[in-house]
């Protein structure tokens, strides 16, 4: 049985209950409880405070864990990252008042920003070589220019709604965040491979959603062209239609090609061009 925490409520929460539905996990009972089961893969899962998860992690509590990467550099545990999940996105940054003549990092020494990332603010700054004050605290960062706690500060930004109503500016991106599934380094061979088995599920949900599966008719003397722009999972099917001297094109493009893809095709004369959805997608 594979233990895996989740935050209890809170950005990452649904996202996370997502994530597993999409796996074909289901579970017995909400997040009411401290832990629940599923009834169709060996997985319990425990919903917790997502700061608590990489040490829970760590102690071997929970085998597998989805957590900010942020909170997992800030506790800095040696546990494994073995999965960026793409959601939850943010960075973390420094901010300062709008007023602040800002021109380099150089212009951060002597300041005192306030944060309650000091682990991972504290290795920013040795490594840029600025001699700065961290003061630690523990919530409502954004207002600490503001009452005269600091000069600047040092927390997540994901719109920049925040920190444009507390009259700051982002001046400095520490760190690029995103949700990632951490593992204890000392899995059983059991959880192991019961790991392995989640992780072609994740990938294979993953897949899917940056690919679409295409469907067009096209002219025959241009099937050499077309199936050069649509590689496919391997290479497209061409199928032939009723009428003479066209077929139709089946085929999967990624997403992040996909208008230049569409703009091609339209030149080689393609027509009644679908696109579709991918559920899952096993490569
Ligand atoms: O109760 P628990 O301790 O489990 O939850 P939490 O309150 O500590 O965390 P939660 O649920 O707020 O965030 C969980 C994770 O979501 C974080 O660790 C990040 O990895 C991720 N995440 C993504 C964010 C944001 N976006 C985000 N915008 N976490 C916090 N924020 C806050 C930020 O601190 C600031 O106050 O939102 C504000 C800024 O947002 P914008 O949109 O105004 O820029
Ligand atoms: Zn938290």
């Amino acid at each position: 049985m594979l233990k895996i925490a989740i935050q209890k409520s809170g950005r990452l929460y649904e996202d996370s209950i997502k994530l597993l539905k999409e796996c074909g996990i289901e579970l017995n009972n909400g997040n009411k409880q401290l832990k629940a089961a599923a009834f169709n893969f060996p997985i319990e899962v425990y919903f917790l405070r997502d700061d608590d998860i990489p040490q829970y992690v760590y102690d071997g509590v929970a085998d597998i864990g989805i957590v900010g990467e942020n909170v997992l550099l800030e506790t800095a545990k040696d546990i494994d990252l073995v999965y960026r999940l793409g959601f939850s996105k943010c960075r973390l940054s420094i901010a300062v008042p709008k007023s602040v003549d800002y021109n380099s990092i150089e212009d951060l020494k002597g300041l005192k920003i306030a944060t309650t990332y000091s682990t991972i603010l504290q290795k920013y700054l040795t490594d840029k070589k600025i001699n700065a004050e961290i003061h630690e605290i523990s919530g409502s960062v954004e207002i600490a220019p503001g009452i005269g706690l600091a000069d600047a500060i040092c927390d997540l930004v994901s719109s920049g709604s925040t920190l444009f109503t507390n009259g700051l500016k982002e001046v400095e991106v520490i760190l690029k965040s995103e949700a990632v599934l951490t593992a204890n380094k000392n899995l059983s061979t059991e959880n192991k491979a019961i790991l392995e088995k989640l992780l072609l599920r994740i990938n294979s949900v993953k897949t899917a959603k940056n690919n679409k599966y295409i469907v067009l008719n096209a002219p025959n003397d241009q099937l050499k062209n077309i199936a050069k722009i649509l590689p496919g999972a391997k290479s497209p099917t061409i199928v032939p239609l009723v009428e003479a001297g066209w077929s139709s094109v089946h085929s999967v493009v990624n997403e992040n090609d996909f208008w230049d893809i569409i703009e091609k095709l339209k030149q080689f004369g393609a027509e009644g061009i679908l696109v579709m959805p991918i559920e899952k997608m096993i490569v």
